[in-house]
């Protein structure tokens, strides 16, 4: 099965999760999505997206660092 990965890193407040919010909205119906959530200290993001899908959405807390390694 082919997996197709996008990573959205941009800056603080700049509509990262509104635009995943949405795309959720708009296609997890017809696609199969999954979203890793990686913030430096709450799952909150996480959390907003979880209300827009049942599939995955895993908070990653990364305690500082500003971006996941893919391992
Ligand atoms: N005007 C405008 N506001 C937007 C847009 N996208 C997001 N916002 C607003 O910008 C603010 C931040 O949006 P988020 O989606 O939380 O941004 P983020 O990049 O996930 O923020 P962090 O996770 O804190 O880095 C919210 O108040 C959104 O409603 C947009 O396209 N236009
Ligand atoms: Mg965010």
């Amino acid at each position: 099965m082919a997996v197709r990965a996008f990573n959205f890193v941009s800056s603080p407040v700049s509509g990262k999760t509104t635009l995943l919010e949405r795309t959720l909205q708009s296609l997890s119906q017809e696609i199969h999505m999954a979203v890793v959530a990686g913030d430096v200290q709450t799952h909150n993001d996480a959390d907003r997206l979880a209300r827009h899908t049942d599939q995955l959405v895993q908070a990653v807390v990364t305690s500082g660092a500003c971006h996941l390694d893919a391992r």
